[in-house]
């Protein structure tokens, strides 16, 4: 019987056969091993595949004589706020980012394309955030550095493919991968314990433009709309991603404070960006710390409730869009 192997097995295969390291072989076995399409013809490939991952697995899990940790990546996120995109192999990762910032990053119809972290600056009406495009976490096999850099985002999208068949399993394998990890998104069942992370969370169903996405997104909704804000996008044909643009700021949860020296006007095109709840003296102290000892007042305009121009209290809580004249 004809094995009628998908182009994107034998991409995988290609990828398992120029892997450099166990982790890499490993992973590329275990997304040959999902994607293999499931018959007698295959069988005996199945078979050696899954000889393949176990040997391999024997191999890693050996003690390594004078071994060191293996070295992970990390993104600085240079002050902006950073979003890390997370996702099953072929989700439109790398396309998604590509369309929201711009840069020119690597797509294909196969997985495995992406294999470092990438950031790349989305500009936000007048900020900038930044993206990060990670390698995609597939059954069994999750980057050792990835927990990492999820860790330290200020908020993770987790991409499902809605033309995919298995798109609401790989929801569970994401979550579940990271949470091995005290790495969970937006949720954590019981009580969170020191050391834990839990990361705000967008799950974002890519390809709204394939004909089974509505009916797949219902599906991803129905199930998990509970654990996670939900939306949909095209990364191609760009439906809903200015929706999306606004859903990162609201979830980032930061102000843009433009601070006005006084007897002249604020600079409307740099705001100073702040988590939520920030207040006057917390906006000086992370202007300069010396500026926070010595400010003595601070006027508001644009403030609710309050007349522009009018002084505030030193633990004012600022909003978003006010501008802040600083008094030393
Ligand atoms: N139809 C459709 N295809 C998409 C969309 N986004 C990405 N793709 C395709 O999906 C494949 C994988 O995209 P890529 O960004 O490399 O996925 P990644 O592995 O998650 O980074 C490529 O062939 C893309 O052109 C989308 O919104 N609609
Ligand atoms: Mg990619």
């Amino acid at each position: 019987m004809p094995a009628n192997l998908t182009p994107q097995y034998l991409k995988a295969e290609e990828f398992y056969k120029q892997a450099q390291t166990p982790e890499d072989k490993l992973m590329a076995l275990e997304e040959m091993f999902r994607i293999i399409p499931k018959h007698k013809g295959t069988e005996r490939m199945q078979g050696e595949i899954k000889h393949k991952i176990s040997q391999l697995k024997k191999e890693q899990s050996a003690p390594k004589k004078g071994s060191k940790r293996q070295s992970g990546y990390t993104v600085d996120s240079n002050g902006y706020p950073q979003v890390v995109v997370v996702g099953p192999p072929n989700s439109g990762k790398s396309k998604l980012i590509s369309e929201l910032s711009g840069a020119d990053l690597k797509v294909a119809d196969y997985p495995f394309t992406t294999r470092m972290p990438q950031p790349a600056m989305m500009p936000y009406e007048n900020i900038q955030i930044q993206l990060v495009d990670t390698p995609a976490i597939a059954p069994n096999f999750m980057d050792s550095w990835m927990p990492g850099i999820v860790r330290s985002a200020d908020m993770i999208i987790l991409l499902v493919d809605l033309a995919s068949d298995d798109a609401l399993d790989t929801v569970d394998v994401i979550y579940d991968s990271l949470k091995t990890q005290r790495v969970y998104l937006n949720t954590k069942d019981g009580e969170e314990t020191i050391g834990d992370a839990v990361k705000p969370t967008l799950l974002v169903g890519n390809k709204k433009d394939v004909p089974q996405a509505k009916d797949v997104y219902e599906m991803v909704c129905e199930s998990y709309q509970k654990r996670f804000p939900c939306l949909t996008v095209s990364a191609v044909s760009k439906e809903g991603l200015s929706d999306l643009k606004q859903n990162i700021f609201k979830t980032l949860d930061i102000i843009r404070i433009y601070p006005k020296p006084p007897g002249r006007k604020a600079e409307p095109n740099s705001p100073i960006v702040l988590p939520h709840g920030c207040t006057v003296v917390e906006l000086a102290d992370h202007i300069h710390h010396d500026l926070a000892k010595t400010l003595k007042s601070a006027r508001v305009w644009g403030a609710q409730g309050y007349i522009d121009g009018q002084r505030v209290p030193m633990d004012f809580m600022l909003e978003d869009g006010n501008i802040v004249e600083l008094e030393t």
